[in-house]
C-alpha cells in the first residue's frame, strides 16, 4: 500500500512505544485526524503522554493500553486497526510484531510516516540524505549537517541521533535532512527514497533485537532501496559494496565509494593530507578535485594534532562529503565541505576527555555501545595503560574478539552491568592474568561511583581510564547519556582527589 498521509484521516492507527518517537508520532497522527490507539509496556507511559501532549490531545485518543508485550500483542490481534506504527525499541523478534505479522497488519516505522508526510507536504522534494552503519553514524550525520549548513541550507541532523524526523518534517522549515537511521528504524521503513544513502560499515550488534547477523545486515541494506542519486559504500568494507550492488536503486543512481586511501575513479578518498573527489567533479577521469585537508579535522584529534586523527574520523568525513555532494547546493559550492568540517563539533560521550588528575586521563566513550566501537577507542591507547570500564547489556554479542584485540592496551578492567557473566567469561578466556574488578548491581549513581573508585585504585600516572562499555546501557541506566554524564561527574571528583593527594614519595 502506498497511502498518502491524508488517507489516515479517520483511519484506526495503533502506536506502540511512547518514548521520544511514539510521542512525536501520536502528536502528528492526532493532527491528521487519525483514530489513534496507544500501547506501551511501561505502566506510567500513558500518563507521561498526556503530560507531554496536553489533555486535549490525550482526550482524542481512541484507546490506550499499558501492559506487557503479550497483552499488547493480544489487543492488537483482536483489534480492527488498519496500521501500526512501532517505535524503534520494539523488537522484530518479539510478540508485538509477531502478532502484527500474523494478522497481516501494515507496520511502519516513524521514519516511514515522516517520509510520507514529507511527500504530502508543500516541499515534497527536499533531499533526504540517509546514513546507517554499525559505527560512526552520529559523527557522519553531524558532519553532514555542518556541511549543509555551511552551504546555506537549513538542514538539521535527525533520526536515531535523538530528534524524531517527524517533528522536523511537521515543522516544514527544513531545506534538507541529514537522517541517521538505525537498523531498528529501517526494519519497518518501506517507501523512503533518499537522494543519497550510505551504510558506513557492518559489524556485530543488536543480535537480540533482529534474531541473527543476517537479519541485522539485511535491515541495514534497506537504506539503499530506491536511492535516487548516490549509493555510497565503504571501500574497506566489502559487505557495504555488495549491499549497493544488490540494492534496488532508482534508475541513474550511481555507486560511490569512500576510502581513506587514494581514490580510484568513482571514489572519494585521501591523497597524503588532502581529501580528494574522483566521483562527482566533471574531469574525474583524469584528475581529482580537492575538497579539504586533514587540517580541517585537526580539532577532532587528540591535542589538535592532525597526524593523530583516528582513521574512522577521516572515513566519516569522507562519507559526509560524498553524501553532501549529491545535493545541488554543495555541488555548486564544494568549499562548503571544508568550512563545514571545520565548524563541526562532536557530540558528548564519544571519546571525550572529561577529567585529568594525578597524571591520569579520564575518557568518556559511553556511546561505545557495541564491541566494534569500543575496540576503535581502546586500541588507540598506548600499551598497558588502559583501565577499561566495560559491561552492560551485551545485546547478545560475544566480547571474545574485542577482549583479544584490546588486551595489549590494558592495565586492568572494571566490570559493570546487571549480568556480568558474558563479560567475565571473555576476560577470563582472552585476557588471563589481567586484573579485573567487578561492581555490584545498584542505582546508576552507585554503579558509576563504585566503578570510578575501582578504576582510580588501579590507574597509575600516565594511564587512561576509559568508559567504553561495548554494551548498551539499558540494564542499569536510562541511556548512554546518563551513563556518560554520571561517569564525568565521578571521574572529576576522583581526578581532583588525586591531584590534591600527596604523590607516592609523600611530597
Ligand atoms: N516499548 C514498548 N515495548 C517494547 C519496547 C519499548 O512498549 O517492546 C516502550 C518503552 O516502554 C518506552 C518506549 O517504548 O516507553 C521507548 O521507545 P524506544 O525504545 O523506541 O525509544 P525512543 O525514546 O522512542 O527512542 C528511539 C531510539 N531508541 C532505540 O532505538 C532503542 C533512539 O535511539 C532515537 O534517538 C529515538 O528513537 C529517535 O526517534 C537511541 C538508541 O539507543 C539513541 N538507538 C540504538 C543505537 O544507536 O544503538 C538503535
Amino acid at each position: 500500500m502506498s497511502t498518502p498521509v491524508e488517507a489516515l484521516c479517520g483511519a484506526r492507527v495503533g502506536v506502540v512505544g511512547l518514548g521520544r518517537t511514539g510521542m512525536a508520532v501520536v502528536d502528528v497522527l492526532v493532527g491528521l485526524g487519525a483514530r489513534v490507539s496507544v500501547f506501551d509496556a511501561r505502566s506510567g507511559a500513558i500518563d507521561a503522554l498526556a503530560d507531554a501532549l496536553g489533555a486535549d490531545t490525550a482526550a482524542q485518543l481512541d484507546g490506550a493500553l499499558a501492559g506487557e508485550d503479550a497483552a499488547i500483542a493480544e489487543a492488537i490481534t483482536g483489534s480492527d486497526l488498519r496500521l501500526l506504527i512501532v517505535s524503534p525499541g520494539v523488537p522484530a523478534t518479539g510478540p508485538v510484531l509477531g502478532a502484527a505479522r500474523a494478522k497481516g497488519l501494515e507496520v511502519w516505522s516513524e521514519i516511514e510516516l515522516a517520509w510520507r508526510l514529507q511527500r504530502s507536504s508543500s516541499r515534497p522534494n527536499i533531499p533526504w540524505l540517509a546514513v546507517t552503519g554499525t559505527d560512526g553514524k552520529t559523527t557522519t550525520v553531524g558532519m553532514l549537517a555542518a556541511i549543509l549548513a555551511a552551504a546555506g541550507l537549513e538542514a538539521p541532523a535527525v533520526g536515531n541521533i535523538g530528534a524524531p524526523a517527524i517533528t522536523t518534517v511537521a515543522a516544514g522549515r527544513a531545506d534538507a535532512l541529514a537522517v541517521e537511521l538505525s537498523s531498528f528504524q529501517l526494519h519497518s521503513t518501506r517507501t523512503l527514497a533518499p537522494l543519497a544513502a550510505a551504510c558506513l560499515n557492518v559489524a556485530t550488534d543488536h543480535l537480540d533485537w533482529h534474531g541473527s547477523m543476517a537479519a541485522y545486515a539485511a535491515d541495514k541494506a534497506r537504506v539503499y532501496a530506491r536511492t535516487r542519486r548516490a549509493a555510497i559504500y565503504n571501500v574497506a568494507d566489502g559487505v557495504t559494496m555488495t549491499m549497493v550492488e544488490d540494492a534496488d536503486v532508482a534508475p541513474g543512481c550511481r555507486a560511490i565509494g569512500f576510502t581513506t586511501a587514494a581514490p580510484a575513479l568513482g571514489q572519494i578518498g585521501c591523497v597524503e593530507d588532502l581529501l580528494i573527489d574522483r566521483a562527482y567533479h566533471a574531469d574525474r577521469r583524469h584528475s581529482g578535485a580537492e575538497l579539504g585537508t586533514l587540517a580541517d579535522l585537526a580539532h577532532l584529534a587528540p591535542g589538535g594534532d592532525a597526524s593523530q586523527l583516528p582513521t574512522h574520523m577521516v572515513a566519516d568525513a569522507l562519507a559526509a562529503a560524498a553524501l553532501a555532494l549529491a545535493t545541488e547546493a554543495v555541488a555548486a559550492d564544494p568549499a562548503a565541505i571544508a568550512r563545514g568540517l571545520r565548524a563541526y563539533r562532536p557530540g558528548a560521550h564519544r571519546i571525550v576527555t572529561v577529567a585529568q588528575g594525578g597524571g591520569v586521563n579520564w575518557i568518556d566513550d559511553s556511546k561505545a555501545t557495541n564491541p566494534h566501537s569500543a575496540q576503535a577507542a581502546l586500541t588507540a591507547l598506548r600499551e598497558g595503560t588502559g583501565v577499561w570500564i566495560v559491561g552492560g547489556d551485551t545485546k547478545g554479542a560475544s566480547l571474545h574478539d574485542l577482549v583479544r584485540a584490546v588486551r595489549p592496551h590494558l592495565r586492568g578492567a572494571v566490570v559493570i552491568g546487571r549480568d556480568q557473566a558474558a563479560v567475565l567469561e571473555a576476560l577470563a578466556e582472552q585476557a588471563p592474568g589481567l586484573p579485573v574488578v567487578t561492581t555490584p548491581h545498584g542505582r546508576p549513581e552507585a554503579v558509576i561511583d563504585a566503578a570510578v573508585t575501582a578504576a582510580a585504585a588501579m590507574a597509575r600516572p600516565g594511564d587512561t581510564v576509559m568508559l567504553a562499555p561495548a554494551c548498551a546501557s539499558w540494564d542499569q541506566f536510562d541511556s548512554y547519556v546518563q551513563r556518560g554524564d554520571l561517569f564525568a561527574r565521578y571521574a572529576d571528583r576522583a581526578a581532583q582527589a588525586a591531584a590534591s593527594a600527596p604523590d607516592q614519595d609523600g611530597h
